[in-house]
């Protein structure tokens, strides 16, 4: 009877499930399981931070609907992967990260990086759990990768101590699932009794609105929404992260009047989004305390949020959305809705020209939004484009339109500051012959600068656009503490990591500058563009804390 190792069962039970990529930094004991699981064909990205490898994993779950997997050496490279995960569990994006740790046998006698990694993972996860034996390690990891997709998705965590994963034991003892059904979905359907009560509530309405998050794209539900904007010709918006749903040039998609629908509708079906801060729990005065409310959430415990829902809908949005087109049937139709369409349309008419002018300032140093403007006219359709930092976050928000679902990523719920750059390497990663776009505040460029250094060795051509306002926010009165960085050169440090770099300072040199980018890239080499922006630029948003930065 032969014996197999924990390593090769680990690499092994990966290769089963479908896994093609993950993120990582080497170190005691994880090594085995790296070597066998790369031996195996699946494309290991060693990172020069942990806490990149749990951001890259998340990016590359968003960009492909899939659960992102990362990995780390025990105690510090383990804890080092705690922001990114924590960044997932707020953002409900499902990764798989394991640790490698100390062995069993060797508990709490004070072995070599002996931390309480579980107990540490806890708080940042959906789930975290250890392996005992070596011969459950297939369970196990099946276990976690169905526990980061189910239900809301999330973050997930396994501990795999080093005894267990060094272990060699007979193959025959191995308890091996049905790794073919590891990362199958469950739709759950909604209530008929519900379907049918809010087709009738729809109906009756005048100003309906649309509003759906992330959700409807972990569930894939994006036909169907779009299919139900269009035969029911109700306005749809999105939450930052749940972009694409309709692109953003539809004749149906009035961005610019967003605060006017949001308080002017009667009726609000709120798909796949919880009710936090980002639709401003939907109270007055953003929403009319009058508005009926439709949700329809995966999450039983989201339903009522607020305590604000005449319908609420539990199950899968793209189940649900079938329910809901096929049981409208032709009782809800596109002309019902047409005076509210036509006056979001005028308002987007008088706004779209303001916005594009706004965009279009020759000052030096360049304004924010006109950088914008630039990074929108060079970019492809089919761009993935990632956003972080905070005054280019908000003025990138308002004014890059987003075309398809999956093709924006940024900061996101948690407000986090630093997943620009890792967010870049594992879109590149997931998808190498898309254009990846990384839109960066340059503080937030600083704490994962590294990753440019990823990027340059795996031959991830990516293209870092820096917004150097010369420190963190704008600081117009020049009193923030500790918010002067100065300008620094990262197009030189672009290079001197084998990157093309270029500094810009004058609004008409961003345009050529991107273009030799663009030239730079094609060779598989990352390029950086440093474009000095004013450091007085604020821009305006609804306020959401009482705290703001
Ligand atoms: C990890 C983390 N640290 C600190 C903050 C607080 N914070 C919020 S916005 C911001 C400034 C971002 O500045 P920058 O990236 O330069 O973009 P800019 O606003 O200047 O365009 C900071 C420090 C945060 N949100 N996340
Ligand atoms: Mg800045």
């Amino acid at each position: 009877m032969a014996n197999i190792s924990g390593n090769e069962l680990v690499a092994e039970t990966l290769q089963r499930i479908g896994i093609k990529d993950f993120f990582f930094i080497m170190g005691g004991p994880i090594n085995g399981v790296l070597t066998r699981t790369m031996q195996k064909g699946i494309r290991g990205i060693d990172v020069r931070h942990e806490q990149a490898a749990a951001m890259s994993a998340h990016a590359y779950a968003r960009v492909t609907n899939k659960p992102g997997l990362c990995m780390g050496a025990s105690g510090p490279g383990t804890v080092n992967l705690t922001t990114g995960l924590a960044n997932a569990l707020i953002d409900c994006s499902p990764i798989v990260a394991f640790g490698g740790s100390s062995p069993v046998n060797e508990y709490l006698t004070g072995a070599f990086q002996e931390i309480d990694q579980v107990a540490v993972m806890k708080p940042v996860t959906k789930w975290a759990q250890r392996v005992y034996e070596t011969r459950r390690l297939p369970e196990m990891i099946d276990l976690a990768f169905r526990q980061s997709i189910a239900g809301k998705p999330g973050p997930v965590y396994l501990d795999l101590p080093s005894d267990v994963i060094n272990n060699e034991i007979d193959e025959t003892l191995v308890k091996w699932p049905d790794l073919t059904r590891t990362l199958a979905r469950n739709r759950p359907q909604g209530d008929p009794a519900l379907i049918q009560q809010a087709i009738k509530l729809i109906e009756g309405a005048r100003k309906p609105v649309v509003l759906s998050g992330s959700g409807v794209l972990w569930s894939d539900a994006v036909d169907e929404l779009r299919k139900w904007v269009l035969d029911t010709g109700m306005p749809i918006y999105t939450t930052p992260q749940g972009r694409g749903v309709l692109p953003e040039d539809h004749p149906n998609a009035f961005l610019n009047a967003r605060s006017t629908a949001l308080k002017e509708a009667d009726l609000l079906l709120i798909v796949g989004t919880r009710l936090n801060y980002v639709f401003g729990q939907i109270s007055p005065p953003r929403v009319s305390k009058d508005a009926k409310v439709i949700r329809i959430d995966i999450d039983p415990a989201e339903i009522g949020a607020g305590s604000r829902v005449d319908i609420g809908i539990v199950g899968d949005a793209k189940a649900v959305m079938q329910q809901l087109l096929a049981a409208a049937g032709s009782r809800i139709n596109g002309g019902a809705f047409a005076d509210w369409r036509g006056n979001l349309a005028a308002i987007e008419a008088t706004k779209r020209p303001e916005a594009e002018q706004a965009m279009s300032t020759a000052n030096v140093p360049i304004h924010p939004l006109r950088l914008c403007k630039e990074v929108r006219d060079f970019i492809d359709r089919d761009a993935i484009l990632v956003v972080d930092g905070q005054e280019i976050l908000n003025y990138g928000r308002q004014s890059i339109p987003t075309f398809n679902p999956r093709h924006r990523i940024n900061s996101g719920t948690f407000g986090i500051m630093g997943v620009g750059m890792p967010f870049g390497v594992g879109a590149k990663t997931a998808f190498p012959e898309k254009q990846v776009v990384v839109l960066h505040g340059d503080g937030s460029f600083g704490l994962n600068a590294m990753e440019l250094d990823t990027a340059a060795r795996h031959k991830l051509p990516i293209l870092v656009i820096i917004s150097l306002n010369g420190g963190w926010t704008a600081d117009p009165k020049h009193d923030k503490p500790g918010r002067d960085l100065g300008y620094t050169r990262f197009d030189l440090m672009a290079q001197a990591l084998g990157c093309h770099g270029e500094q810009v300072e004058k609004p008409e040199d961003i345009g050529p500058a991107l273009e030799r980018a663009k030239a730079a890239l094609k060779n598989g080499k990352p390029a950086l563009i440093n474009v000095v922006t004013d450091f007085a630029a604020r821009a305006v948003t609804i306020r959401f804390t009482k705290t703001a930065t």
